[in-house]
């Protein structure tokens, strides 16, 4: 078996069960192989010192976690002005928030290259390498500048948006050319994929040898949806934990007599939340029944607050959250309890339970986790509802949800109102179709296919 080589920007402990992502879903392969994982120190030097590029070996188990140091310049410049400032924003179709400045680009170069300098001296030839997300496009293009022959994959956990949308970017030839230096390039959906295919065909003229196979720049591409998935029996486990089934009580206690709706989001203006609260305003105003007998509980983990889009989104959600309350509530009862910060993730799958209806509504996102995750919590016997966007990756698997275009405020709040009064066999039947499809493509299912298919594209 071949050893398996994790790169991602930040790494976790696999063995802590708080860890969740790639250390989940990643920590069995990792451990099975005696794996390694790679990517940046959690200590950020400052410049000037001579530890740059320093490197911080541990053990957790089988796995061997090496982190290397960036300087203060070179990380904030790689990750919150390129990666955050520049990708983000374009790969969630928001050109009007993308910061470009050629400085940033090359600090995100720099940083790119020291990891493949760093990494390079611990591989073996048979290691298999899984490169994560957007903050590492350009890994593999350095690696091989180095005389890495091993076989390289690369996930993007991100949207890819259509091909006008990535030429807006300066260097995209640069990074799109990038890609090209993986054996595999795996995307969440078939959305993502086919914008691959268009742009290489259009922006890179490469030549298109089957729907998953490129050619360009002298080698060979392939490329594949792989939706990530849970790992759903971990999450169901939570769901009957100690700290869910309190939660879930107390929930029903202070609830009892209103049905409850809920989001849980990072607070990221591609999460469509100002939208959101919008169409809970217009529920309220279109269906007076509704005052009342429900509450919105939004829960929005503070996120990359040092990026001013961040801040802006705060703002208006306040303010929003602030106007609905003070419209419409009264001393009884509140239409939206708004939580800007992270809940306990042994508590979620209680306080998912708790409602009748999630609102699972981004603008655009890669998949989303938390549509899964509030099926899986669900009692199969009264399930509730998940209204949920069509343009979340995960809307092409989760068909049995409620879809809705977050930009129509009035079809966002007529499916909400549908939801509440969904009548228990409609409710059923969507929650079992809904929970085989998370189960059968569970995180499992992932990282298998994405592997094999790592295998077979590099025989
Ligand atoms: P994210 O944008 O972070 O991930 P998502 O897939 O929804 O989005 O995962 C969020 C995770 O964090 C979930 O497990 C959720 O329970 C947890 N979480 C979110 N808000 C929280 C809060 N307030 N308190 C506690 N926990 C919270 C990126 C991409 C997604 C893609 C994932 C995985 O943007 O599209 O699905 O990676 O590939």
């Amino acid at each position: 078996m071949s050893r398996l080589v994790l790169v991602s920007n930040r790494l976790a402990d696999p063995r802590k069960p708080a860890a969740g992502g790639l250390a989940v879903a990643l920590g069995d392969a990792l451990a099975a192989s005696g794996g390694l994982w790679f990517g940046a120190d959690h200590e950020v030097i400052e410049d000037g010192d001579p530890r740059a590029g320093e490197l911080r070996v541990q053990r957790a188990g089988r796995v061997t976690l090496v982190t290397v140091k960036v300087a203060r310049g070179d990380y904030e410049r790689y990750y919150r002005g390129y990666a955050n400032g520049v990708l983000w924003p374009v790969f969630h179709y928001r050109l009007d928030l993308a910061q470009f400045d050629a400085g940033h680009m090359d600090a995100y170069r720099r940083v790119n290259r020291l990891f493949a300098q760093k990494l390079q001296p611990l591989l073996q030839p048979d290691d298999v390498i899984w490169v994560h997300d957007y903050h590492l496009i350009p890994l593999a293009a350095e690696l091989r500048a180095l005389g890495c022959q091993q076989r390289i994959g690369f996930f993007l956990h991100i949207p890819l948006p259509p091909p006008l949308i990535l030429a807006a970017i300066p260097a995209h030839e640069w990074l799109m050319q990038a890609l090209f230096a993986y054996d595999l390039v795996g995307l969440q959906s078939e959305a993502d994929l086919n914008h691959l295919r268009s742009y290489l065909s259009s922006e890179a003229r490469a030549e298109v040898f089957s729907s998953h196979r490129f050619g360009a720049f002298n080698r060979v591409l392939r490329a594949g949806a792989f939706p990530i998935g849970l790992d759903v029996d971990a999450f169901a486990a939570l769901t009957q934990g100690a700290a869910a089934r309190k939660t879930l009580a107390t929930m029903r206690e202070q609830y009892a007599h209103r049905r409850l709706l809920v989001g849980v989001d990072r607070l990221d203006y591609s999460k469509g939340l100002p939208q959101r609260l919008r169409a809970i305003r217009t529920l309220l105003e279109r269906h007076p029944e509704t005052r009342y007998s429900a509450t919105l509980i939004q829960i929005a983990a503070p996120s990359r607050e040092e990026v001013d889009a961040y801040g802006d989104i705060r703002r208006e959600l306040e303010g929003l959250a602030g106007a609905i309350n003070g419209d419409f509530g009264d001393l009884d009862w509140m239409p939206i309890r708004y939580l800007h910060r992270t809940v306990a993730r042994n508590r979620i799958p209680g306080l998912y339970r708790a409602s009748a209806v999630a609102l699972v509504t981004p603008l655009r996102d890669g998949m989303n986790l938390v549509a899964k995750e509030y099926v899986v919590a669900q009692d199969s016997a009264d399930p509730g509802v998940l209204v949920l966007s069509r343009f979340a990756g995960a809307a092409e698997q989760l068909t049995d949800a409620l879809l809705v275009n977050p930009y129509d405020t009035e079809g966002t709040a007529e499916a909400i109102r549908r939801a509440l009064v969904m009548p228990l066999e409609e409710r059923r039947q969507r929650h079992e179709r809904l929970l085989a499809k998370i189960r059968r493509y569970d995180v499992h299912w992932w990282s298998k296919t994405f592997l094999d298919s790592l295998l077979e594209a590099h025989p």
